[in-house]
C-alpha cells in the first residue's frame, strides 16, 4: 500500500504499480460499492474508455443497478449488473485477468461479487487492483493505492490518466471520459465545497472542463433529477426529522412503509441526509433507511471533530471523517433504540475535542 503524507499528490512513478498491473491485463472488469454513487460510477466509466483506448477489453460489472440521474454515463460506456444467476457473468471473472475495485476498500463492499471474484482469484487467474480515498482500508487486494488527502477517488483517476498518458505518449482523455470524471470529483466534493476540495481538486475540474466535460449537463443531470415519488418521499420526511439534545443531533427514521406510500425507491433517500445537516447547531445527523431484507441502512453526517467513521466502523461500517455509512442486521426498531443510544454517547463524548 502506497501512505503518501497527507496534502500531496501521487506522482506518476508512484503509480507505477497501478500501471504496471493494467498494462499486464488484456481482459480487465471494473467494480465499485454497493449502491454506487456519482465518484464509483464516473471514475470506473472514465477509466473503462481510457482502458478501451488502450487496446483492453474492458468490462464494468457493478454489485447494483445505476441510480436514475447517473444513467448519463451508461451512453458513454456500458455498465451491467452482476447476476450470480448468470453463468455468463460468473464466467467472466475466470476470464479476466484484473478486477479494479473503484471508490470502495473493504472487500464486501462490492456485495454478491465478492465470493466469485474470491474464488476466481483462487482457481483462475483474476488479480485484484485498488483505487479508494476512503479511510481505513482493508489490504484485499495484490495491489491497493488508498489517498484519504484525495477528495475523491475521480481526483486519484485523473492523476492515474495522466500518468498513463505520459507513459504512452498519447491523449487518452476523451471528453466523454472528462465529463465522467468531472462528475466524480463534483459529487464526492458536494459541488466543490467540502473540506478535502483542495486548490487542486479546482484545478483539476478546469483541466477536464478543457478537455471537453461539460459541467453544465453534468450538473443538470445529476442535481435536477427529482422523480414525483423522490419529491413525496422528501416531504414526508422532512416532516419526521426530528431535532434532539438541544440542537445537538438531527435523526430521521425512513421506514419501508414510507417507501412505499411515496412509491419511492432506496436511491431516493440519498439527496435527503443533507437536510439533517442544514441546521446549523446540529454536529451528528443520522439517517436510518429500512431495507427491504430486513437491515437497516445508516448514514452518519458531522460537522467539525467528529469523526462518524467510528461510528460506522463500530458497525461494520465506514467511510470519511464526516460522512460515512453502515448496513446492520437489526430490525428497525431495535436500531434505532441502540444506534440513538451510542451516537448520543459518542457525541457528548467527542464535543468540542
Ligand atoms: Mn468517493
Amino acid at each position: 500500500m502506497i501512505i503518501p503524507e497527507y496534502g500531496r499528490t501521487l506522482t506518476p512513478e508512484e503509480w507505477q504499480p497501478v500501471i504496471d498491473e493494467l498494462l499486464a491485463a488484456r481482459h480487465i472488469l471494473l467494480t465499485t460499492h454497493e449502491n454506487s454513487d456519482g465518484d464509483g460510477l464516473g471514475s470506473e466509466v472514465a477509466l473503462a474508455i481510457i482502458l478501451k483506448a488502450l487496446g483492453k477489453e474492458v468490462s464494468i460489472i457493478n454489485p447494483t443497478e445505476v441510480p436514475p440521474n447517473y444513467l448519463f454515463l451508461k451512453d458513454f460506456y456500458d455498465i451491467r449488473v452482476f447476476s450470480d444467476r448468470s453463468e455468463e457473468d460468473i464466467q467472466e471473472f475466470f476470464l479476466a485477468d484484473l478486477l479494479v475495485v473503484l471508490d470502495a476498500n473493504l472487500h464486501d463492499r462490492i456485495g454478491k461479487l465478492w465470493p466469485h471474484a474470491e474464488f476466481a482469484r483462487e482457481m483462475g487467474r483474476l488479480r485484484f487492483l485498488c483505487i479508494d480515498h476512503h479511510l481505513e482500508p482493508e489490504d484485499f487486494a495484490d495491489v491497493m493505492v488508498c489517498e484519504t488527502y484525495a477528495s475523491s477517488t475521480g481526483e486519484l483517476v485523473c492523476d492515474l490518466v495522466t500518468a498513463l498518458e505520459m507513459q504512452s505518449a498519447r491523449q487518452l482523455c476523451t471528453s466523454e471520459a472528462a465529463s465522467a470524471l468531472y462528475a466524480a470529483i463534483m459529487t464526492d466534493t458536494g459541488s466543490f465545497r467540502f473540506p478535502k476540495t483542495t486548490p487542486y481538486t479546482y484545478r483539476l475540474a478546469g483541466e477536464l472542463v478543457e478537455k471537453g466535460a461539460d459541467p453544465e449537463m453534468v450538473y443538470d443531470r445529476i442535481y435536477n433529477s427529482l422523480t414525483p415519488e423522490s419529491l413525496r418521499l422528501l416531504g414526508l420526511s422532512l416532516t419526521n426529522i426530528r431535532i434532539l439534545d438541544n440542537g445537538l443531533i438531527s435523526w430521521l427514521f425512513i421506514s419501508q412503509e414510507m417507501l412505499d406510500q411515496t412509491g419511492s425507491k432506496l436511491f431516493d433517500t440519498d439527496l435527503i441526509i443533507r437536510y439533517l445537516l442544514s441546521v446549523p447547531t446540529v454536529r451528528v445527523a443520522v439517517l436510518l433507511v429500512e431495507m427491504k431484507d430486513g437491515r437497516t441502512k445508516i448514514s452518519f453526517r458531522s460537522r467539525g471533530k467528529i469523526y462518524v467513521n467510528r461510528l460506522a466502523n463500530h458497525y461494520g461500517g465506514g467511510g470519511h471523517m464526516n460522512a460515512a455509512g453502515c448496513l446492520v442486521t437489526m430490525s428497525a426498531e431495535k436500531a434505532q433504540q441502540v444506534i440513538l443510544e451510542d451516537v448520543r454517547k459518542f457525541t457528548y463524548e467527542h464535543l468540542d475535542v
